[in-house]
């Protein structure tokens, strides 16, 4: 089991896709065990992209993440980080595939949708960024049994 750290972008809730984006997690069989609507501060998006604050593209970065709210939350399943990373496709939506989120939904590089952890270690840093441990409820659903075989 993996717990990988998803964030519904700003153009996602303004563009009043926040629905049809969780629902694909949710068909997929994964499970959203922590989720809340935040704005990011400037503080915050620094945080979260530490490794691109000294890059050219950051300031326009920030300022499209912290323009309107995110929807951050926590995905849980076998293979969640790389299965979910795979569910959103490339960065940049023009190069995304037909099928991904981000192929299907964005037409942009920086207007992309939705974030999701690239790693074990991101999964564990970013997780803890937008969520204390009494904020994530871990549930067994009802249908794992009809989801995948016991040895799965
Ligand atoms: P990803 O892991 O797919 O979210 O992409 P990156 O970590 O490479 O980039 C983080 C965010 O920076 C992306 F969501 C889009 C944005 N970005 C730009 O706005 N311009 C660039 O030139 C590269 C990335």
């Amino acid at each position: 089991m993996q717990r990988t750290l998803v964030l519904l972008k700003p153009d996602c809730v303004q563009r009043r896709l926040m629905g049809r984006i969780i629902a694909r997690f949710e068909d997929k069989g994964f499970n959203i065990i922590a989720m809340r609507m935040i704005q990011v501060t400037p503080e915050l998006a620094k945080q979260h992209y530490a490794e691109h604050v000294e890059k050219p593209f950051y300031p326009g970065l920030e300022a499209f993440i912290t323009g309107a709210p995110v929807v951050a939350m926590i995905v849980e399943g076998l293979n969640a980080i790389s299965v979910v990373r795979n569910m959103l496709g490339k960065t940049n939506g023009l190069e995304a595939d037909a099928g991904t989120i981000r192929g299907d939904f964005s037409s942009s590089r920086q207007m992309n949708l939705v974030h999701a952890s690239d790693g074990e270690e991101a999964a564990n840093r970013e997780i803890d960024l937008y969520f204390a441990a009494d904020q994530i409820c871990s549930y067994e659903p009802v249908a794992t049994p009809w989801m995948r075989a016991s040895d799965e």
